[in-house]
């Protein structure tokens, strides 16, 4: 799961604006990029390394574990509460993890939203994230930490911008799949995009063994490519997303004249709900449960008419 550590939160919308750290190339020098005083740190321009021509070379070799020390930038302006995508290219001959932390250069050293871990190994790798700024601070600097343990470490193509982005709340998008059965059983995602914890895509239908269980991660809805028939289309729901216990109006493509049948299908394509509705004209309402789990629910109504369906999303 420690790959999780730099998975991003947050999903850039727009750029907002130029870059505050524009010249992290160090093709010909730091680009304004600094020790702290007294910092036993090697810190070197370098050449030879698989990154992009000029680069940074930082080097820990004293003996005491676990003290972190580093670099770090020109100051620059972050707003509390706005968000900023930081990019950065790390390489080394040996694995370990390059800190990138946001904080002021100034008492008080407090963060300002940025403190996370990116892993280097033997081979490129080429990171982007964004963080929330938890303060204001005009003179935000960002820093580039390693300890005694991860010594050595090239690092190219910095890189600080603000943007306008979106928040995916983790503890949200993680699904629990249990298959309490002997038998394997297959799920079927719907139009949704999930990620298991090794980071590789899943899609479509998804199967566990007898007795077994898994976490995906989801990341988002597909463009799905299911279609409808225009005619099941007409069914519309209102409010939606609706609150567990609430009542829901559903228009009809036509007018009922007598009973029609509302049956609430889960994702699995489970019917959870039957309800029977005595009402007539082309606008119909029932009642959800509040013993619903929150989700998403495909609504099909069957009436003498014919059969019509939609996606209904139940919060709590
Ligand atoms: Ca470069």
């Amino acid at each position: 799961m420690a790959a999780f550590l730099y998975r991003n939160r947050f999903t850039v919308i727009d750029s907002l604006g130029p870059e505050f750290i524009t010249n992290g190339q160090f093709t010909n020098n730091f680009d304004g990029w600094n020790t702290e005083q007294g910092s036993t740190i090697q810190f070197l321009l370098d050449n030879s390394t698989p990154l992009d021509y000029g680069c940074l070379k930082l080097i820990k070799s004293d003996s005491v574990p676990l003290r972190e020390e580093g670099v770090y930038s020109s100051p620059f302006a972050v707003d509390s509460g706005m968000t900023y995508q930081v990019r950065v290219s790390n390489y080394s001959t040996r694995e370990g993890n390059l800190r990138l932390f946001a904080a002021s250069k100034d008492p008080p050293f407090e963060g300002d939203g940025l403190n996370r871990y990116f892993p280097f190994s033997e081979s490129r790798n080429n990171y982007q994230t964004v963080f929330k700024a938890t303060r204001s601070d005009e003179h935000a600097r960002l820093q580039l930490l390693i300890n005694h343990l991860d010594s050595l470490v090239w690092v190219d193509n910095v890189s600080v911008a603000p943007v306008t982005a979106a928040f995916h709340d983790p503890k949200k998008l993680c699904r629990l799949f249990v298959n309490p059965t002997p038998a394997e059983v297959s799920f079927d995602l719907g139009d949704s995009l999930f990620f298991n914890p090794e980071q590789n895509p899943v899609s479509g239908s998804f199967s566990l063994l007898p007795y077994s269980s898994a976490v995906l991660i989801f990341d988002s809805a597909l463009i799905t490519t299911a279609h409808m028939p225009e005619a099941y289309s007409l069914l519309r729901l209102f409010p939606n997303p609706a609150r567990r216990g609430s009542q829901v109006m559903i228009e009809l493509k036509s007018d009922t004249r007598e009973t029609a049948e509302v049956r609430l299908l889960n994702m699995f394509g489970v019917v959870t709900t039957v309800i029977e509705v005595q009402q007539t004209g082309r606008v119909i309402s029932f009642q959800l449960p509040s013993s619903i789990s929150p989700g998403v629910y495909l609504v099909e109504v069957n009436g003498r008419e014919g059969r019509c369906v939609a996606k209904l999303l139940v919060g709590e």
